[in-house]
């Protein structure tokens, strides 16, 4: 949530921080904003909206002349997402600027104690208060003041400050979201995310909780929460500037789905020896470790969770064991009942998301062993957890996900099938079975990806329906939630996924003439069950369109139908997914919606 971006160097400050605020769009985009040291004085410019009104206001205004300041696209907490309220907030003399991502819990108490002390206040933000705290415990030191003031604050915050008093220096800090720093031959950086500094490095400091930064034009100092100095190291980073551009398609999104296959193939990579066998060398469980799991949580947001529930069918089909997949915001204040016995899995494309983040902690003080499945290395909920286990998606930017998603169900099948190894759950001919379709699945959904122009005919056949139902039993339910949120994210259509036998108890009061539902049928194990659901449907007037397989395909009533390649059962919904997302792509780019930036959402939800 909230992009940030600072910069201190040679160059025009202006241009760097909107370019560096483009790649951090995805982060929160109903309003932006920069300051700029113009005359040794930070001087503001920011509106409402995209970063684009901003560009045009810059360009009407007296030139920003500069080479060191702070810039921010909002995500608005605090205050509707108007210009007042849109970042960079400064203290009542102008002494501080600040840019803020996250959320300060007592901002009404201590904007109180301000008022009382004679501040003013211009926004409806919590970020106020930090730029008034900041200007009253300053003594002449700007990471001092931080020292005194940001104990204070409760909440989350990544924070880019500028003070009047030292033009030539720019200040960062961090508790709970995500910051880092960069020094490059043009100058020193400050960003939200590693996307705003791949062009002009890929070398970074991360902030740990509670660190602070003092940057000048060639140098990064970092102080403890206590002031006291700290040594950091720098971490390269394996990203080219090329992976977060559209590389020639016309949104990230469709980019993104065509990447599937890649990112799949290389989460998978590292985890197959020349025998055959998987191997998880990152993991710190011997067989009798982890035969002394009796339970397995799977903890996420989104379409992490949609993820975690393919992942309990397929673990307990596989190992047995019994697994219950959470919604991190209900897990963690829920009391859960874990012990050393129990095994929790979190999962997380940024690594960042503040509920994630807060119930992985939540069962850390619980004594459960814990395994994290992240896309962003270094990202808090990696350096948290006891074990790591990364996918290899690459930069992802559009704000539905796509390829991290498809890489963290091709990571939980590894993790299945070598605990079933391990365990001995499974017979050897068949989980060597599941494993060698494993291999062959980047190839299987490549040739899920030759469907684009069907599922393009189909989705100009329906774009137009305001309501979806997808319905699908077992492991088709699992894609149907993924499928189901993917349409309503970027298209705006109302739509929700059933289980197919559940429909019935409900929500088919709402089925009438020419209602869409989509049939996600690619289990034959079920197929005859899902079948009968279609045929209620259809006797109450829906248009149904069938994803199924050449196995599945007979006995369904449907109006459409897209035939997916087989494979084995388990891992189905890697390939089931693939045309549901093209199908919302093209429903959404029908519909004129902002595909890469639905509205309301943004990529990172660092505040709970
Ligand atoms: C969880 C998530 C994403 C979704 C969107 C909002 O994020 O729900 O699945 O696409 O970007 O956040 P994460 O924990 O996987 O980063």
């Amino acid at each position: 949530m909230c992009g940030i971006i600072g910069y201190n160097g040679n160059g025009p400050a202006v241009g760097i921080l909107l370019t560096g605020l483009e790649k951090l769009e995805y982060r929160g985009y109903d309003s932006a904003g920069i300051a700029v040291f113009q005359n040794e004085r930070p001087r503001v410019v920011k509106t409402e909206g995209r970063l684009a009104n901003l560009r045009e206001k810059i360009g009407t205004e007296e030139p920003v002349n500069g080479s060191v300041g702070i810039g921010h696209t909002r995500w608005a907490t605090h205050g509707a997402p108007t210009g007042a309220n849109a970042h960079p907030h400064q203290s009542d003399t102008g002494l501080f600027t600040v840019v803020h991502n996250g959320i300060i819990e007592n901002y009404a108490r201590l904007r109180e104690i301000l008022t009382d002390d004679g501040y003013t206040f211009t926004s409806e933000t919590d970020t106020e208060v930090i730029a008034h705290l900041l200007e009253k415990y300053y003594k002449g030191d700007p990471v001092q003041a931080m020292v005194r003031a940001l104990p204070l604050l409760e909440g989350s915050f990544a924070l880019g400050i500028l003070c009047a008093d030292f033009p030539g220096k720019l200040y960062g800090a961090r508790r709970s979201s995500p910051l880092i720093a960069g020094l490059a031959e043009d100058g020193s950086f400050l960003a939200s995310d590693i996307a705003a500094l791949l062009q002009y490095t890929n070398e970074v400091y991360r902030f740990d909780d509670g660190e602070l930064a003092a940057l000048g034009k060639d140098s990064v100092e970092f102080f403890n929460s206590g002031g006291e100095k700290v040594q950091k190291h720098k971490a390269v980073v394996d990203l080219s500037p090329e992976s977060v551009e559209k590389g020639g398609h016309e949104h990230f999104m469709l980019k993104e789905i065509m990447e599937q296959p890649e990112a799949i193939r290389n989460t998978l990579l590292p985890y197959r020896d020349k025998n055959g066998k998987i191997v998880i060398e990152e993991l710190a469980l011997s067989p009798a470790d982890i035969r002394e799991i009796n339970k397995i949580f799977i903890v996420a947001c989104g379409s992490a969770y949609h993820a975690g529930i393919v992942g309990k069918y397929v673990f307990e089909e596989l190992l047995r064991l019994s697994v219950e997949v959470d919604i991190a915001s209900e897990f963690r204040y829920r009391r859960p009942i874990l012990d050393e016995h129990s095994l929790v899995i979190i999962i997380s494309q940024s690594g960042e998301t503040a509920d994630t983040l807060a119930a992985l902690r939540e069962a850390k003080k619980r004594g459960a062993k814990l395994l994290s499945i992240v896309n962003v290395k270094g990202s808090s909920i990696a350096r948290e957890s006891d074990m790591v286990l990364y996918t290899k998606a690459g930069a992802e930017i559009a704000v539905a996900t796509t390829k991290a998603y498809s890489a963290q169900l091709a990571m939980l099948y590894v993790i299945g099938a070598y605990f079933a190894q391990q365990l001995k759950t499974v017979a050897g001919q068949a989980l060597a079975e599941l494993i060698s379709a494993l291999a062959a699945l980047p190839e299987t959904v490549s040739r899920a990806l030759e469907l684009s122009g069907t599922v393009e005919d189909i989705a100009a056949a329906y774009y137009t329906h305001d309501h979806a139902y997808y319905i699908g039993r077992n492991l088709d339910y699992a894609a149907a939630l993924e499928a189901s949120l993917k349409l309503k994210e970027i298209s705006y259509i109302h739509s929700e996924a059933y289980p197919a036998g559940e429909l019935k108890h409900g929500t088919i009061s709402l089925i009438e003439e020419g209602t869409l539902v989509m049939a996600l049928c690619c289990s034959s194990r079920l197929l005859l069950k899902t079948a009968a659901n279609i045929k209620e449907v259809k006797a109450r007037g829906a248009g149904v369109v069938c994803v199924c397989t050449p196995d599945t395909q007979a006995d369904l009533e449907a109006d459409r139908v897209i035939t997916v390649p087989h494979t084995h059962h388990l891992i189905m919904p890697s390939v089931e997914v693939i045309p549901m997302q093209l199908f919302s792509y093209y429903v959404a780019k029908l519909r004129n919606c902002d595909i890469d930036k639905p509205r309301n959402l943004a990529k990172s939800v660092t505040v709970e």
